[in-house]
């Protein structure tokens, strides 16, 4: 187990730092949660190392500290340090491979657009034709084992559930047609340590 103490800085929010805090969840690693307002990120940002959050501060024995910015760095750090990856290199693989699909999925999503009417349009666009299709191919690779890649919980299980989560509030039908994602969403959701992180998490809305 590590020997390393963490302190993860973002806003109040999932945001870019759910993923993280999923990690810490399911590996029942303890860590500070800390949530800056605007106010205190104003004074914190020129402390961060590109300024900008989130950014996990880990502290070793001796006391040092060291800054990790991008979240998808400090995911990849936080994984290998609590053996989360596949068990085998090609196993990896396979996962840094669907994922990679994905993030490239949500990277297209139109979360972000400020027009209302615009973006229904481009929600429901993309729900028929992108995500319709990453789901049937995901869909296809998930076996009969418990988990994606079999009875052992890797972050690629945490990724799609937490993904999913954030389609599902555009989306409530998202599994009509994916059984078996459907079922493996339900699953990481109920793992003890996934589902007492969800029940404590600070509500907020997205
Ligand atoms: N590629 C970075 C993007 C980080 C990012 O865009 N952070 C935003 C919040 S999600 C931020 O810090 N915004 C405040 C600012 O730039 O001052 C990552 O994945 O960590």
């Amino acid at each position: 187990m590590s020997s390393y103490t963490y302190k993860l800085y973002y806003f109040n929010s999932r945001g870019r730092a759910e993923m993280i805090r999923w990690i810490f969840a399911a590996a029942d690693v303890k860590y500070e949660d800390i949530r800056l307002d605007k106010e205190q990120w104003a004074k914190k940002k020129s402390e961060m190392p590109f300024g900008q959050m989130p950014v996990l501060e880990v502290i070793d024995g001796n006391g040092t500290s060291t800054l990790i910015a991008e979240s998808r760095a400090i995911e990849r750090f936080l994984i290998k340090q609590f053996n989360l990856d596949g068990e085998t290199d090609l196993d990896c693989a396979k996962i840094d491979s669907i994922q990679e699909y994905m993030s490239d999925l949500f990277r297209k999503m139109p979360f972000f657009e400020s027009d209302l009417q615009k973006k229904e349009k481009l929600m429901k666009e993309a729900f028929e034709g992108p995500v319709a299709k990453a789901y049937e191919i995901v869909e296809s690779q998930v076996g009969s084992s418990k988990y994606f890649l079999g009875e052992k919980l890797t972050w690629f299980d945490l990724a799609i559930t937490a993904g999913s989560d954030v389609l599902l509030m555009f989306n409530p039908n998202l599994f009509e047609k994916y059984p078996k994602l459907k079922k493996l969403h339900s699953t990481v959701r109920c793992h003890p340590n996934i589902s007492a992180w969800i029940a404590k998490r600070p509500q907020t809305p997205y």
